[in-house]
């Protein structure tokens, strides 16, 4: 049953997952100032029982990207802020409470490369294709991909991008990091909501920690991160579910890890 956000962001419930899906697919799911304060909102609000979202784009594409429509009316103090928007919006998605997932296809391009880096895991089904016209547009991204984007695929990957206007397909893609799982053309959406399933199983203490404190690491001197990572894995050890779940695995009643084929 869709609840609707705004009628440019939809949310389904769908028990403890939040479907939200961007549904503007005449101007393929480009993201005006309406559509980034009611993403910051959606993330920023989310139901007390949500343990994980999905975000997909309704249409042919996942996102096209900034609205240009916009972009043309503002001055440089504008511009500043706008962007500033887009980065408070984006930090609701990757540091809000709970594991993202974005469902891939068609266009990811621009500030909707952005928005999918924000997401914690990616699905990206064989129609997808990524890109950074903001080389070619004269500007320069401005919703977190100068610090996101190269953390999925390099430097390298992303200059020669903005500077050629190169355009991976689904399959580049994913070799080149932008997404950890590729299905075929019209599963992304089936496979997000399997993965969001499995995450929204996992003891929140993991997800926490997997998605607020592994990045931070990331960013420490290391043996700050050291230190940083003690800390959370005596607490994450302290708590009763862990000591549950461990105490299913001694007792045999918690599934084993098995080949990926297996
Ligand atoms: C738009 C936008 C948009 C489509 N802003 N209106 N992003 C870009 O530079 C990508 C621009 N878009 C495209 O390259 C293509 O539209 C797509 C590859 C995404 C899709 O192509 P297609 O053939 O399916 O659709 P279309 O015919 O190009 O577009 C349909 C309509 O959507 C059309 O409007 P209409 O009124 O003529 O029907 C397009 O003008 C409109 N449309 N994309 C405004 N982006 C935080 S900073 C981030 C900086 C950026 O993201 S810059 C990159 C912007």
């Amino acid at each position: 049953m869709a609840d609707s956000v705004t009628d440019l962001l939809t949310l389904e419930r769908r028990g403890p997952i939040a479907l939200l899906r961007l549904n503007r697919p005449a101007k393929r799911n480009a993201v005006n100032d309406s559509l980034v304060l009611a993403l910051r909102d959606a993330f920023e609000q989310l139901d007390a029982e949500v343990r994980a979202v999905v975000i997909a784009g309704e249409g042919e594409h996942f996102c096209a990207g900034l609205d240009l429509g916009e972009l043309r009316e503002r001055d440089a103090e504008q511009g500043l802020y706008h962007s500033r928007m887009w980065h408070k919006a984006l930090d609701a998605v990757q540091f809000g409470r709970v594991p993202v997932v974005a469902a891939l296809h068609g266009a990811v391009v621009g500030g909707g490369l952005e928005l999918a880096a924000a997401a914690h895991i990616r699905v990206a089904d064989a129609t997808a294709f990524y890109a950074l016209p903001e080389g070619s547009r004269g500007i320069f991204v401005g919703g977190g991909g100068s610090v996101r984007v190269p953390k999925l695929i390099g430097v390298a990957r992303m200059t020669d991008m903005m500077l050629t206007g190169r355009v991976y397909d689904a399959e580049e893609g994913e070799r080149a990091g932008f997404a950890q799982y590729l299905v075929p053309a019209g599963h992304a959406l089936d496979k997000a909501l399997e993965l969001a399933e499995r995450l929204a199983g996992n003891a929140p203490m993991t997800n926490y920690a997997v998605t607020q404190v592994l990045p931070r690491i990331a960013e420490q001197p290391a043996d700050h991160g050291l230190l940083t990572e003690s800390l959370v894995a005596a607490i994450a050890q302290s708590a009763p579910e862990a000591k549950a779940r461990v105490g299913a695995f001694l007792a045999g009643r918690a599934e084993k890890v098995r080949r990926a084929d297996g």
